[in-house]
């Protein structure tokens, strides 16, 4: 493996506040000893009081409120009340209604992983100043070998073109420090590589809109899709061939650009930055499963729940619900105790920003009383370890075109591979989903997608998601037909989350002990191992206080 750049003369503190290109407000605080991290601090600076707001409303609105928790990750929230209230209720969903929130799952994945790699997490290892370097008859041959698709010199010329005039004008717009111009001794790429990828960047921002219009034409609308319904779904169009055709057309799309440039550039530049696959990585690990085709049984999905622990790849232990609590000891809330999300309290109790005391928004869930990372990183860890017969393979092919073991999956590298490998897989599945589907209807004499059901004076319910960050689960208590509690455990809020009441470190933290930093005036090895997380801080902490936040001075990363 190459060696990292790293400054051993500095030891020292190094905060980066907001980190920026993720969704939130998000602050890292570390310590470093002698060019390494040696301690670290995550802390969400923004609270939303979804949980107290959605306190004596009807089940049904459930859905409609916490889906506006983000608009990154729309739909999944919808999805995930929804399944709560199926839950609570007991009605069990018709196929179709399974196969279409399915589908618009699925298509949600690849519109995240595709915009997470290229406009949030690529600037961290791509130096888009050191195209104009680059010799684009050279970038052109270099893309057309790595891709099943053509590259011709001039496409390569035009986007250098584009970026001399960007840069003469002194108007970068979104690629405004982006990221350190000047040298930076922890970016390698070769101007060539660098020009593919900001090539690259720039056709996702329009390829991304393909795949947000993709979930709408089954979903209604996006972002925020409107067809989840306790009971199944809405969208009695979706039966129709035409938009049955439509959505196909747009996800083919989708999927050719997952496998001829997203897997393409993700394995040039991370061969490049093998170094990466040495730090970054957690101990535990889980996820829910996915795409059911029983969407009230967990172990139904093509993708199985499941958690590892210690890193053992050998012992996939099965998901228990009921180890899931969350803690509030380190952050803004009141209170010590940990709790299960059914009787989980969300009460805000600001203190102060520094010291191990309470320092974050987040809470701090935790799986037998263990930080579990959660995100594609663990689910491609359980479907590897448990012969997945479509992730063996693609994982297989990565580690070999990498030159690496299942080792390096445990690291920052192995979870922006893993992120990669799981859009691969889902996009592998599209179309035979497509197909499962147009069987199912023509199996129906009168196709189904809905099935009525009562609201209960009292009951419970919990539904878990496998969002594109990882697990998510929503918790409804109702009691005289309205929700009495509502908990939202979010796959960021897992990841992010302060040290809990036996002051156990979050993933976040334990991901950032022991990485290097080459500048620490420039600390991207911060920004890589966060990003590779894909956080989303709005999700996680599901209203800044100007009283008591502090004014800072920024320095954009
Ligand atoms: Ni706001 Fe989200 C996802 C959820 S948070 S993006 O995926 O749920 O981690
Ligand atoms: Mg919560």
């Amino acid at each position: 493996m190459s060696q990292s750049a790293i400054d051993t003369s500095f030891s020292g503190p190094i905060v980066v506040d907001p980190v920026t290109r993720l969704e939130g407000h998000l602050r890292i605080e570390v310590e470093v000893t002698k060019g390494r991290v040696s301690n670290a601090y995550s802390s969400g600076t923004l609270w939303r009081g979804i949980e107290r707001i959605l306190i004596g409303r009807d089940p049904r609105d459930a859905q409609h409120i916490t889906q506006r928790t983000c608009g990154v990750c729309t739909y999944v929230h919808a999805l995930a009340s929804t399944r709560a209230v199926d839950d609570a209720v007991g009605v069990k969903i018709p196929p179709l209604a399974a196969m279409l929130r399915n589908m618009v799952l699925g298509a949600l994945y690849l519109h995240d992983h595709i915009v997470h790699f290229y406009h949030l997490h690529a600037l961290d290892f791509v130096d888009v100043s050191n195209c104009l370097n680059a010799d684009a008859a050279r970038a052109a041959k270099i893309a057309s070998d790595i891709s099943p698709r053509r590259t011709t010199t001039e496409q390569m010329q035009a986007v250098k073109d584009r970026i001399k005039k960007y840069v003469d004008s002194g108007q970068l717009g979104h690629l405004t420090n982006a990221y350190f111009l000047g040298k930076h001794p922890a970016y390698v790429l070769s101007p060539e590589l660098d020009l593919i990828a900001t090539a690259h960047y720039l056709e996702a921002l329009h390829l991304q809109v393909k795949a947000a219009k993709a979930m709408a034409v089954f979903g209604g609308k996006n972002p925020h899709p409107q067809f989840t319904v306790v009971g199944g779904v809405t969208s009695y169009d979706s039966l129709k061939p035409e938009r049955i055709n439509e959505f196909l057309t747009l996800e083919k799309e989708v999927c050719a650009f997952v496998n001829e440039v997203y897997i393409p550039d993700l394995l040039a530049v991370a061969s490049q930055y093998k170094d990466v696959a040495d730090y970054g990585g957690t101990t535990n690990f889980l996820t829910f499963g996915e795409f059911r085709s029983d969407d009230d049984d967990l172990n139904s999905g093509f993708f199985k729940p499941g958690a590892i622990f210690n890193r053992d790849i050998t012992s996939v232990r099965s998901f228990e619900p009921d180890k899931i609590t969350e803690h509030v000891r380190h952050s803004w809330f009141k209170g010590d105790e940990a709790r299960k999300p059914f009787d989980g309290v969300t009460d805000p109790d600001y203190t102060d920003l520094h010291g191990d005391e309470r320092y974050s928004w987040s809470k701090s869930p935790r799986y037998a009383e263990t930080p579990m990372e959660t995100g594609p990183l663990a689910q491609m860890l359980v479907a590897y370890a448990s012969g997945h017969q479509a992730v063996v393979p693609v994982v297989d092919k990565v580690l070999l075109a990498l030159g690496v073991g299942p080792e390096a999956l445990f690291s920052t590298l192995g979870r922006t591979a893993a992120r990669g490998i799981q859009a691969a897989v889902v996009a592998g599945q599209m179309e035979r989903w497509v197909g499962e589907y147009q069987d199912q209807i023509r199996k129906e004499a009168k196709p189904q997608i809905y099935q009525d059901w009562e609201m209960p004076n009292e009951a419970e319910g919990v539904g878990f998601v496998t969002a594109p960050r990882g697990g998510l689960s929503h918790w409804i208590r109702i009691k005289d037909k309205k929700i009495a509690n509502f908990q939202l455990v979010v796959p960021t809020t897992w990841n992010m989350g302060p040290r809990d009441a036996r002051n156990q470190i979050g993933p976040f933290e334990e991901a950032l002990i022991g990485i290097p930093i080459a500048d620490p005036k420039r600390p991207v090895e911060i920004l890589r191992t966060i990003h590779s997380f894909d956080p989303c801080i709005a999700c996680a902490i599901h209203l800044i206080d100007p009283t008591s936040n502090e004014r800072r001075v920024f320095n954009i990363l």
